[in-house]
């Protein structure tokens, strides 16, 4: 881990113009007219910065453990999916990363960190702006600002629900593929949980059946793939169970069957096992859109926190969309938390500092994939047809056959939209 800590703060020392560029014109889009786009954008990063921001932030991910451990105070948030304005918001309510927020009520200001549960991708429409943010405060901030994974920073999971669609639309045709594949190479990197406190247990989508040691986790060689099955699969994947007969309580009490079809639900026994076993007291995860942004279940046990508001399914070219708001859970040093709610930037009215071209829906376009779409992945068949664990350290390996050669035949990233 040493290694890689190193590596880490040489990459910081020859790009660190380059990751506060990207925070910079990041939080402008908050404040001025124009636009919510930041990759590919006149002023903003090219798509080869944002494949440098990639590559440096592997090895922080690997600098630190599979599992994180962490303490309060720390602001802990749930499903972005893609809505940028939603991460803005989330900084607007809790404070920058890094700086110093206002004293409320006589405590002394403290400076705003964040644990992130993952699903960055996907679903909505600003997956480049939302990855490339976070990756810059991620490196910015090692020690302040960090970021597990969901089940949909996983190609399986992410060349069908938008995110490739979004790659392919919005950078030019001798680069789509590798960003595609590159950011999923270093979504393999990332970290699958984190304890705040040694007593609340933090991951996308809860634990598992098989997890009988954490040492389970923190040995998890990465980069890795998402595996359909396994620990993992069941930390990223499963879900509470919850009941609406009274009968299939009795048989769901421990483990049930996933409505998803992947992984497992947890019932209150198996909660009150797991947090026993090692001496925990809390479970937060995100995963489920909530109507109200956050819900407790399992005898407030089990803490489900979501924090795309207005969240958008696939389908919202047809105007279908949830109504629910978004939340964060502010950890304090003593571990009491605080739910924060919001509502989208779009909805609220007397923002005057905030610029009035908001709208999440100008501009998005559906991200359809249907099947006779999958023939122009054609090329991808000799990576895609493989069992995702090979497949990373395959891409690995051309990677560094091409090496400088790529660099060279890259030459200077000139998209489509930039100036
Ligand atoms: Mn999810």
């Amino acid at each position: 881990m040493e290694g890689h800590r190193e590596e880490y703060e040489n990459f910081m020392r020859e790009n660190e113009n380059l990751v506060n560029r990207c925070i910079r014109r990041s939080l402008r889009s908050v404040t001025q007219k124009n636009s919510w786009k930041l990759v590919n954008e006149p002023g903003g990063i090219t798509t080869e910065e944002l494949l440098t921001l990639s590559r440096g932030i592997r090895s922080l991910f690997l600098s630190q453990p599979m599992l994180l451990e962490l303490e309060g105070p720390i602001t802990v948030c749930g499903d972005i999916h893609g809505q940028f304005d939603d991460l803005l918001n989330v900084f607007y309510m809790c404070g920058l990363p890094g700086t110093e927020k206002p004293a409320k009520n006589g405590k002394p200001s403290r400076r705003a960190r964040y644990l992130f549960l993952g699903d960055y991708v996907d679903r909505g429409y600003r997956n480049l702006e939302v990855v490339a943010l976070l990756f810059a405060f991620r490196l910015k901030h090692p020690d302040d600002f960090f970021l597990l994974r969901g089940n949909h920073e996983s190609y399986l999971l992410n060349m069908s629900f938008g995110f490739l669609d979004e790659c392919k639309e919005r950078i030019r045709e001798d680069k789509k593929r590798r960003v595609f594949l590159e950011l999923n190479v270093t979504f393999n990197h990332l970290p699958i949980s984190a304890i705040i406190g040694k007593r609340i247990f933090c991951a996308h989508g809860g634990f598992s059946p098989d997890l009988y040691d954490l040492d389970q986790i923190r040995s998890i060689r990465r980069p890795q793939a998402l595996r359909p099955s396994g620990v993992m699969a069941d930390i990223l994947w499963s879900d509470p169970c919850r009941f609406s007969n009274p009968n299939a309580e009795f048989f769901t009490r421990y483990w049930g069957v996933n409505k998803r079809g992947t992984a497992v639900a947890y019932g209150q026994k198996a909660v009150d096992l797991f947090l026993e076993r090692f001496g925990l007291d809390l479970v937060v995860r995100a995963h489920e859109c909530i109507l109200d942004g956050y819900l407790f279940e399992h005898n407030m046990k089990v803490l489900t926190i979501f924090s795309a508001s207005y969240y958008q399914e696939l389908r919202s070219d047809l105007g279908q969309y949830h109504t629910n708001r978004g939340a964060v859970l502010e950890v304090s040093a003593d571990l009491s938390c605080n739910i924060k709610t919001f509502i989208p930037f779009w909805l609220t009215s007397d923002r005057d500092d905030i610029s009035p071209d908001l709208e999440r829906f100008a501009g998005y376009k559906h991200a359809s994939i249907c099947i006779s779409e999958l023939k122009e992945y054609d090329n991808y068949k000799d990576v895609f047809s493989e069992n995702p664990l090979y497949w990373t350290l395959r891409y690995f390996e051309e990677d560094e056959e091409m090496g400088d050669d790529q660099e060279e035949e890259g030459r200077e990233d000139k998209g489509f939209f930039e100036d």
